[in-house]
């Protein structure tokens, strides 16, 4: 399988979140993707390609214009208005009750557009989230060129990332990039699973009325875990879309592979009586019981078998990374689950 990366997206490299009443730097660092992409050059898994240049539209098929304009210009328009480069970070949100329309001031515009503190900008991070993004679109092209799967080693991760909202890590989301591109290129029912340990609620927005996309998440009870606010089993999708949205919510601290398993391969059936004809996985790795932030309790060895319970979907499968934090085995859990899905 070929992967797609770019050093381009090492760009983006901020300095704090806030997080556990601390202001620290990010989990999520270039060093991931780089420990990712030392690992399959290693197992010679396949070619590692460059992302192709893509122009916005692609992107702009799943986020408004006003909100990329937003990301494209952010930086610039702090380091003016506020006279510093420590990163940019919002500190006052639109919540309920506030008016709902984008302010002239730059930090103003940060809480416009953002809804935690996990999605701070700096100088690079516009041209890092853009290559991620177009190693999304690379890996999808590979895919609808005729190749069965690609990896798209995207980083930083965009499953949080919503129409016109950032937050926990992501600005663009690569996965409903990819999902829509497909869609966009003769696909004409497009599944996403998504199995970071978080619940993809940036995704879920984005499709949630929608009946040609079908989303599918595994995640995190978000009774007790992030994102709090999205990915509990009664959001099933409106609309058009109404059936097409499946949240598995499981519980922290005892979710092992005998018990994820027998829920993935639930929801892989899903998958399948959708009749999809081709599929995106989020692949979050933070599930992993070494995961810093997280509490699942995935060993290595299960990311084989992750990777063979996703294959017997035998769908065209494009692979976009989401989260993992567990940098020393990061590189092994994906590559198990990519091996697994090969074999
Ligand atoms: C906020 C936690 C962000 C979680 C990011 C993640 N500090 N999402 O891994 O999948
Ligand atoms: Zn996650």
């Amino acid at each position: 399988m070929k992967t797609v990366y770019s050093a381009d997206q090492e760009l983006h490299d901020v300095r704090l979140e806030v997080t556990s009443g601390d202001a620290r730097p990010p989990y999520e660092s270039p060093a991931r993707s780089r420990a990712v992409f030392n690992s399959i050059r290693a197992a010679a898994l396949g070619d590692v390609v460059e992302p192709d240049k893509f122009p916005l539209e692609p992107i702009l098929a799943v986020h408004s214009q006003a909100y990329v304009e937003f990301l494209q210009r952010a930086w610039g328009l702090w380091v003016e208005e506020c006279g510093t480069e420590l990163d940019a970070i919002p500190y006052c949100f639109p919540h309920r009750g506030l008016r709902q329309v984008e302010p002239r001031n730059i930090e103003g515009k940060l809480g416009y557009y953002s809804f935690d503190l996990s999605a701070a900008i700096g100088e690079g991070t516009w041209r890092g989230v853009r290559a991620s993004a177009n190693a999304a679109l690379t890996a999808t092209n590979l895919v609808i060129t005729g190749e069965q799967a690609a990896f798209a080693l995207c980083r930083p991760p965009g499953h949080h990332a919503g129409r016109d909202i950032m937050g926990g890590y992501c600005y663009i989301n690569n996965a409903a990039v990819a999902a829509q591109s497909l869609r966009d290129n003769g696909f004409e029912r497009v599944a996403i699973l998504d199995v970071d340990y978080h619940h993809g609620n940036g995704t879920q927005s984005i499709f949630y009325d929608r009946a040609d996309v079908l989303f599918v998440s595994i995640h995190g009870d978000p009774e007790d875990e992030y994102p709090h606010f999205s990915g509990y089993a009664c959001e099933t999708g409106e609309g058009q879309g109404a059936g097409c949205n499946i949240n598995y919510p499981l519980p922290l601290g005892t979710t092992d592979w005998e018990c994820y398993s027998g829920v993935l391969e639930d929801a892989i059936g899903n998958i399948s009586t959708f009749a999809a004809d081709a599929l995106v996985v989020s692949l979050g790795l933070d599930t992993f019981a070494g995961d810093p932030i997280a509490r699942f309790k995935l060993q290595t060895k299960d990311y084989s078998q992750m990777g063979a319970a996703i294959a017997a979907a035998e769908l065209p499968t494009v692979f976009v990374l989401e989260g993992g934090y567990a940098i020393d085995r990061l590189g092994e859990n994906v590559l198990n689950v990519l091996r697994g899905f090969e074999l």
